[in-house]
């Protein structure tokens, strides 16, 4: 019971934990922002690119489609009725958590926080946030049969650790600046 749903939620979400790590490794090249500051801080920083969101959604919505080509055998071996992705779900989903990255830049600049600075929980929730919300606007339907309740427990819970742990090892292995 318990490990169906950590399967369901990690598989259903899997569209938007992507995304963030192909950015890291796509960064670089012109910032969204461009430069332009608001109110004696940067708009976003350098650290959201054009690159790195195009990269990074085009990678979660990719692993999507291939979720969908696998998901029958995977949900027979585990016993799993695994969800399928709507298209518009999996681009929601992609672009969703790169939009709420996005946003938390835009709050940390505005906190005077700089590029690459720590807003523990911010830094740890914003792109499920984005997601899902994204998610519900875009695909109402396929988002409430998925994303129910005890799902959306599991994905609060699972994704900060998840996080935690993904980035540590991107630090480690030199992919990015800091741990978290
Ligand atoms: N990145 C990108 N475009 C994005 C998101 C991330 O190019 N939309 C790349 C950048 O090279 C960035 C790196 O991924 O430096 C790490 O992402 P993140 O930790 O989100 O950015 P930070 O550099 O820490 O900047 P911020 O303080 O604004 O979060
Ligand atoms: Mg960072
Ligand atoms: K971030």
């Amino acid at each position: 019971m318990v490990g169906s749903l950590i399967a369901t939620a990690f598989w259903a979400m899997l569209p938007a934990y992507v995304p963030n790590n192909f950015a890291v490794l796509a960064g670089g090249g012109r910032p969204i922002d461009g430069g332009r500051e608001w109110n004696g801080s940067r708009v976003l920083g350098d650290g959201k690119t054009w690159r790195g969101t195009a990269v990074g959604t085009a990678a979660g919505f990719l692993l999507a489609l291939v979720l969908n080509a696998v998901n029958e055998p995977v949900s027979a071996t585990l016993g799993v009725g695994l969800p399928t992705f709507e298209l518009h779900a999996a681009f929601a989903l992609a672009l969703g958590a790169m939009l709420g990255d996005i946003g938390a830049s835009f709050i940390k600049r505005r906190s005077g926080r700089e590029r690459g600075a720590a807003f523990p929980g911010l830094d740890q929730l914003d792109f499920v946030a984005g997601a899902l919300i994204a998610a519900f606007v875009v695909a109402p339907g396929w988002a409430l049969a998925t994303f129910t309740l005890p799902v959306l427990a599991v994905v609060l819970v699972m994704t900060p650790v998840l996080h935690v742990t993904t980035n540590v090892i991107a630090y480690k292995l030199g992919l990015k600046n800091e741990p978290w």
